[in-house]
């Protein structure tokens, strides 16, 4: 396993300075964020982005994330035009040397919750999720903002809560079908390695279909299209808040069939009725144990890239929610501390 860091570009408050800083830490995960979603990333703009990050000494093989535009999770007949992007994207990425493409297939919103800032009783504050202000919010109400919801005006997210009527679970399966079979061939033959991030949380919200929520369709994902190259991004926080899913059995699954392209490692708290806490990585505290999940990447010699996922806010740090320095970094090495231990028995 290596040790990478998500970084939001320029505009970032973390400079690539301080990441590279923290021990171990070989890599970078990050995006083109100023491309609109659904066009095709130039060659020469990912080739400069890339250039520009190595030279903090840190790699950057891990894209977090090609976006998936929204007429191809609805299937629109405009979505062959925006495949054909994803395509060019990808042989775009392969040749600047790039080796994992991290994207998610949630209709409309990405990962959600009812809080960015809980406070804590030791100071330090995290993201929360509480399923009944969930059901209580209307996102298309003009009163409602929240940052991971920005993508899309009011009007915009009208239409298409109406275009989602038409689009249950299964539809949205299909959809997820098409899709893969025409970009994984590519991806095959260019030798990039596509990495599907599970839905967070993994349920319907707000009446929308949401597919990628266990290890059952996990399975599905990868049977689509059987080549290596079709793979997952497996996020312990976002498939562990369903107590039904048992995540060290989906890494040792997945991971012995060398499936699992990218870890993200976040640890959560359950805490009834659909409620969940993000909480710091180690042990003590919420429902993933990370000495066990890591064994079982261990286990089978597990070589690909694995970030400290989402990070509490501690030491009076401000920023991205969920994406501080302090935290993440704890996380970073709490992780790559049980690793070496591993390593050296
Ligand atoms: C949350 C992240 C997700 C992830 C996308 C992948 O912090 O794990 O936003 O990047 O779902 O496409």
């Amino acid at each position: 396993m290596y040790m990478t860091f998500r970084w939001y570009g320029p505009n970032d408050p973390i400079s690539l300075d301080y990441i590279s800083q923290i021990p171990k830490m070989k890599g970078i995960v990050s995006s083109l964020h100023d491309e609109a979603t659904g066009d095709a990333w130039s060659y020469e703009k990912i080739k400069m982005y890339k250039e520009n990050i190595e030279k903090s000494g840190l790699n950057f093989k891990v894209i977090e994330s090609v976006p998936v535009h929204e007429d191809i999770k609805l299937g629109r007949s405009s979505r062959d035009k925006y495949i054909e992007n994803y395509i060019t994207t990808i042989k775009n990425l392969a040749k600047a040397g790039l080796e994992v493409i991290t994207y998610n297939f949630m209709p409309v919103f990405d990962w959600t919750r009812s809080s960015l800032d809980t406070q804590h009783t030791d100071g330090s504050n995290s993201l929360t999720y509480k399923h009944k202000d969930v059901l209580a919010m209307d996102p298309t109400s003009p009163d409602l903002t929240l940052p991971a919801w920005v993508k899309y005006s009011k009007e915009e997210l009208l239409s298409l809560f109406e275009a989602y009527k038409n689009v249950d679970s299964e539809g949205l399966w299909k959809n997820l079908e098409y899709f893969l079979k025409a970009i994984v061939p590519t991806a095959h033959e260019y030798g990039i390695k596509l990495a599907i991030h599970p839905d967070d949380p993994p349920w319907s919200i707000f009446g929308l279909p949401r597919i990628i929520v266990n290890k059952a369709s996990l399975e599905r994902v990868l049977s689509i299209v059987d080549v290596p190259e079709n793979g997952l991004c497996l996020c312990t926080g976002s498939l562990g808040v369903d107590p039904n899913n048992d995540c060290e059995d989906i890494v040792k699954t997945f991971a012995s069939r060398k499936r699992i392209h990218f870890v993200h490692a976040r640890n959560v708290s359950i805490d009834g009725n659909n409620d969940f806490s993000e909480v710091k990585h180690t042990n003590d505290v919420g429902a993933i144990n990370f000495v066990k999940i890591l064994k079982a990447y261990h286990d089978v010699d597990f070589d690909g890239p694995i970030r400290p996922d989402h990070g509490r806010m501690i030491w009076g740090e401000t920023g991205l929610a969920g994406y501080g320095l302090y935290d993440r970094a704890l996380g970073a090495m709490y992780l790559q501390g049980i690793w070496d231990a591993l390593d050296s028995k």
